[in-house]
C-alpha cells in the first residue's frame, strides 16, 4: 500500500468511526423530532426536512457550510444584461439558510480554512466592470474575397467532419456517452447520460445544425440528471455536462436545459460537504441523498478537479439566482488561496479535503494542475474583474511559471524553442504534455486583460513549440507528452537512439527523447491557435490549424467517425477505437471558430469553460 493509500485508509477509518457515532446521534434526533417516515423515500423532501432538524446540532459541527434554498426568497432583484439584452437571472437573498446533511464530518483543524471574508454574490454582480478588449482590432481581420472563400471552404470542411462524427454517434451510440468509432459500439464512462450529446450541443448551435440540436434536446429532456448508478467524477460531470447544458441554454434559450443544469448542479452539491468544502473527487448522486450515512470513496483532492468548478457554479448561481452555488466554489478558492505554499503562485497537485493543506510538492500546468490556473483568469474575466483575488492568484502563478518552468531546449534546427516543464521533489522535470498546450491561449487572454505584454510574447513562443511538436511527427499530430533536453544539459546519445528506434521518426526531433505517442483527439494546441488568431489577427494561425485538421482527416478518420491514435509517429499508425466527447465540444468547435468571422463567439463577449463551452461574460450596470 502506498504512503498515500495508508494515509487515506487511516483517515478513512477515523472518519468512519466519527461518522458512525454522529450518524446514530443524528438519526435519533431526526426520528424523534421531525421526520415523517414517508419522506424517506423522497430524497428531496428528506433533504429539506432533515436539514431543519439539524439546525440546533449545526453549531457543534462548525465546518458545515450553507445552502440557500431558492424557495425561501425574501428579496429578489431582476437583473438584465443591458448590452446583449440577455436575461441574466434573479439574485436571491435569503435569511433562511438550510444546512445540508449527509456530510463527511471531521473534527480536524479547520481554523485556517474557514472563509473569513465571505464574498457576497450580489456584491460581485455590483462590482462587475468593463475589462480591456481581448480580440484584435477588426481591421486586422481584413481579408480579400479569395481569402474569404478559402476560409469559408475550410470552415465547411470542419463542419462536414463534425457531421461525419455526429452521424456515427447517432447511428451506433445514440444515448450512450461515447462512440467507439472502429468497432461501432459504445462506452458509458460518464454515467450513461449521453456525454457526447451534451458536449456537442453548443457546437451544433454555433454550426447552425439546428435539427441535430433539436433531436438531441428532445432526448436530453428525458434524462434524469439527479441519479447515478455508480460514483461519478465531479470534475468531468461539471465541465462536460453542467458546462454543456448551461452554455447550450444561454445560446438557445431553451429553458429545459437550464432546468436540467439546475437538477444536476444541485445533485452534486453534497460532494462539497467535506470538512473544508474542497469537493470529493467522486460522488454517488443517489446514495449521497439517502439517509444511511453514505461515504464517498475518499482520496486526496486534486488541484485541477477542485479548482475547475468555478465558472460552472458561478454561472449556475447567475442564471438561477441561487447565490449559494457561488459560495460553494468561492470557498474552494479561499481554501486553496490560504493553504501554505513554498513558492508563491505554485499550487501543488494534491490537497487534503480534511485539512485544506497541500500534501505534496508537485507543480504542473499539465495534467491535474492545468485548468485550476486556467479558471483563475477566466473567472476574473467572466465576473468583469469583480474579485481581485483571482487576478492576484493568477499573476502570482504566471510569474512563478515563467520564472521556474519555462526553459530553452536544444532542438538543433530551432534552438530558441521554449518548453514548459513541471516541478517535482524539489527539481525541474523536463517533460511537456499536450495538456499544457492550453497555456499559450490562457496567457494570451490574460495578457490582454491584465496588460501584461510579455505574457503574449511567451504565449506566441509556446504556441510555436506546441505546433512544432505536431509538425515533427510522421503524422503531423502531436504526442501526449515528450521529454526534452534543457539548453546546456549534456545530451545522452542513448536516449536519442531509443527515440529513433522506438518511433522510427524520420523527422528531426533532436533535443527530444521519450515520447508518449498517444493522441486522444485532444484540443489544446488548436485551442491556443484559435485564441492567438483572435488576439493578434495573424492568419498564420489559421494555416497551422488547417495543417492539423488535414492530419486529423488523414490519420484519425474512420468509416463512421474519428478515432484517437495509439502512436503519432512510427511505421504503423494505429487507431485506438476511442472518440472522446471533447472532440465534439472542443477540438471541432475551436477549429470551426478558427475559420469563422471573428465576431462569432467573440472573446470579448464570452469566456470558454475548460471543455470549450462558451459562457456569456457578465457586464456592468445590469440594473
Ligand atoms: C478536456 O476534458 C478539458 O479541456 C480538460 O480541462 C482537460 N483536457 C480535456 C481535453 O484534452
Amino acid at each position: 500500500m502506498s504512503h498515500n493509500n495508508q494515509f487515506s485508509w487511516r483517515l478513512n477509518t477515523r472518519l468512519r468511526i466519527t461518522i458512525f457515532l454522529l450518524s446514530i446521534f443524528l438519526l435519533l434526533t431526526y426520528q424523534i423530532f421531525t421526520v415523517d417516515n414517508d419522506d424517506l423515500d423522497k430524497p428531496e423532501q428528506w433533504w429539506s426536512n432533515t436539514s431543519n432538524s439539524l439546525e440546533s446540532i449545526d453549531t457543534d459541527i462548525t465546518n458545515f457550510t450553507e445552502l440557500t434554498d431558492v424557495n425561501d426568497t425574501t428579496d429578489t432583484n431582476d437583473i438584465t444584461d443591458t448590452i446583449n439584452n440577455n436575461y441574466i437571472g434573479k439574485i436571491v437573498e435569503t435569511n433562511n439558510d438550510i444546512t445540508e446533511t449527509g456530510k463527511a464530518v471531521d473534527t480536524g483543524d479547520l481554523n485556517n480554512t474557514q472563509s473569513t471574508n465571505k464574498i457576497d454574490f450580489l456584491d460581485v454582480i455590483n462590482k462587475v466592470s468593463y475589462l480591456p478588449k481581448i480580440q484584435s482590432d477588426p481591421i486586422n481581420f481584413f481579408e480579400t474575397p479569395e481569402e474569404k472563400a478559402l476560409r469559408e471552404s475550410r470552415r465547411e470542411s470542419v463542419k462536414q467532419g463534425f457531421l461525419h462524427a455526429w452521424n456515427g454517434y447517432v447511428n451506433y451510440a445514440w444515448g450512450s456517452d461515447e462512440l467507439l468509432p472502429i468497432t461501432n459500439s459504445s462506452s458509458n464512462n460518464y454515467n450513461g447520460w449521453g456525454a457526447t450529446m451534451v458536449d456537442a450541443l453548443d457546437t451544433m448551435w454555433i454550426m447552425d445544425l439546428k435539427d441535430e440540436f433539436k433531436n438531441a434536446t428532445n432526448y436530453i429532456a428525458n434524462v434524469d440528471f439527479t441519479w447515478s448508478k455508480n460514483d461519478i467524477s465531479i470534475f468531468e460531470t461539471t465541465i462536460r455536462y453542467l458546462g454543456g447544458l448551461l452554455s447550450a441554454y444561454e445560446l438557445s434559450g431553451d429553458e429545459m436545459l437550464l432546468q436540467k443544469a439546475k437538477d444536476l448542479g444541485e445533485a452534486m452539491i453534497p460532494a462539497f460537504n467535506s470538512p473544508t468544502g474542497i469537493p470529493y473527487n467522486t460522488w454517488n448522486l443517489t446514495k449521497g441523498l439517502t439517509a444511511n450515512g453514505y461515504q464517498p470513496y475518499y482520496s486526496m483532492g486534486i488541484l485541477s478537479q477542485a479548482g475547475t468548478l468555478l465558472l460552472e457554479y458561478t454561472k449556475l448561481a447567475q442564471l438561477t439566482g441561487i447565490s449559494s452555488y457561488f459560495d460553494k466554489v468561492q470557498l474552494v478558492t479561499d481554501v486553496l488561496d490560504k493553504a501554505k505554499k513554498s513558492i508563491p503562485g505554485f499550487y501543488p497537485l494534491f490537497v487534503s479535503q480534511t485539512s485544506g493543506q497541500f500534501t505534496n510538492d508537485e507543480i504542473n500546468f499539465g495534467g491535474m494542475g492545468d485548468s485550476f490556473y486556467e479558471y483563475l483568469i477566466k473567472e476574473y474575466i467572466y465576473i468583469g474583474g469583480a474579485i481581485d483575488q483571482y487576478r492576484r492568484m493568477y499573476e502570482e502563478s504566471i510569474d512563478s511559471m515563467s520564472k521556474y518552468l519555462i526553459k530553452k531546449g536544444q532542438v538543433k534546427a530551432y534552438p530558441d524553442l521554449l518548453f514548459l516543464g513541471s516541478y517535482s521533489h524539489g527539481s525541474f522535470v523536463a517533460r511537456m504534455e499536450h495538456l499544457a498546450c492550453f497555456v499559450p491561449g490562457m496567457l494570451a487572454i490574460g495578457s490582454k486583460t491584465l496588460d501584461r505584454p510579455k505574457d503574449l510574447e511567451l504565449a506566441i513562443e509556446l504556441a510555436e513549440t506546441c505546433f512544432w511538436a505536431y509538425n515533427s511527427t510522421t503524422t503531423g499530430i502531436g504526442p501526449e507528452s515528450f521529454s526534452f533536453f534543457v539548453k546546456g544539459d549534456p545530451i545522452d546519445k542513448n536516449k536519442l537512439k531509443m527515440l529513433a528506434t522506438q518511433w522510427n521518426n524520420k523527422l528531426l526531433l533532436y533535443g527530444v527523447y521519450q515520447m508518449n505517442g498517444n493522441y486522444l483527439l485532444r484540443p489544446e494546441t488548436i485551442e491556443s491557435l484559435f485564441i492567438l488568431y483572435r488576439v493578434t489577427g495573424d492568419k498564420s494561425y489559421q494555416e497551422k490549424g488547417w495543417e492539423i485538421w488535414q492530419a486529423i482527416e488523414t490519420w484519425c478518420k474512420t468509416q463512421t467517425a474519428y478515432s484517437g491514435l495509439r502512436n503519432v509517429a512510427g511505421p504503423n499508425i494505429v487507431q485506438n477505437d476511442n472518440m472522446e466527447s471533447f472532440f465534439f465540444a472542443e477540438t471541432l468547435k475551436y477549429l470551426y471558430l478558427l475559420f469563422s468571422e471573428p465576431d462569432v463567439i467573440s472573446l470579448d463577449n464570452y469566456v470558454f469553460n475548460t471543455e470549450s463551452h462558451p459562457f456569456l461574460r457578465m457586464l456592468p450596470n445590469y440594473n
